[in-house]
């Protein structure tokens, strides 16, 4: 089964991803019949373990969003179990040097182009019986830039090979930039980052990709060149919607 994001992100085309911090396959099932080209699901800020993640990625499986993760860390181990698990994707946070950003690329490819262990026990009943022989091109990798030393280090990993393309986590780079955490930040420092990070980006032919926090603020990144977005999280958009519903019901 062929990754349809991947393939449209490397033609230069956009995609909408959704967002999974509820650990529930119905939840998962409920976003993946929503229209994302994507989904995916929070291992980090979530709260959601291996063992939710499971049933979830079987959930998307029956829809045609393409299942990606967010792991914890840039833990080889985690990364591998997650994609044996059947994840299409990985976005890696806090990715702050080249060695990692390589680091997190190896955990994602078979040898001799990385070091991903073998035993796709359920990659291959989603993917396919070939899924070996096409999975180093399938896995789409994606590193989170959000510390100081990531912004320091930019240019030497976005160089880094087999790296797919970056993924802002604008919260933490607010943080990392003296500033209060934010979705949509508006400090200076930190709207330049953003300008900053996807100018290199597009210098070096890799995917820009970032977090936002409504359907919006999607749109506005998409406009201002980013090609891989988020409106919003699960448990943010079911509050908004719930809110916004018992407000409608109180004003009759
Ligand atoms: C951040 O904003 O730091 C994120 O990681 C978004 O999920
Ligand atoms: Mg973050």
């Amino acid at each position: 089964r062929p990754n349809t994001v991947k393939e449209r992100l490397l033609k230069g085309e956009s995609i909408v991803n959704g967002w999974l911090g509820i650990p529930s396959s119905l939840s998962a099932e409920i976003l993946g019949l929503s229209g994302f080209d994507s989904v995916t699901v929070d291992l980090q800020h979530g709260m959601i373990a291996f063992d939710a993640a499971l049933p979830m990625l079987q959930a998307l499986s029956a829809t045609a969003a393409v299942p990606l993760v967010r792991v914890p860390s840039n833990n080889g181990p985690q990364i591998m179990s997650l994609l044996d698990a059947g994840a299409y994707g990985v976005i890696c946070p806090m990715i702050s040097t080249a060695d990692q950003a390589a680091a997190f690329v190896s955990a994602c490819r078979y040898p001799p182009k990385g070091d991903r262990s073998f035993g796709p026990s359920r990659a291959i009943l989603y993917a396919g019986d070939d899924y070996y022989q096409h999975a180093n091109d399938t896995i789409l990798t994606l590193a989170m830039i959000e510390t100081q030393q990531g912004l320091d280090h930019l240019d030497e990993i976005l160089a880094v090979d087999g790296l797919d393309g970056i993924f802002i986590g604008p919260n933490d780079l607010s943080l990392a930039l003296g500033q209060a955490p934010s979705s949509e930040p508006r400090a200076d420092v930190v709207v330049k980052a953003i300008a900053h990070i996807l100018a290199r980006a597009q210098v070096h032919g890799k995917i820009p990709g970032i977090f936002c926090s409504s359907g919006e603020a999607a749109a506005m990144r998409l406009e201002q060149g980013f090609k891989f977005v988020v409106p919003g999280n699960d448990a943010n958009i079911l509050k908004q919607a719930a809110v916004a519903a018992v407000q409608i019901a109180r004003s009759q």
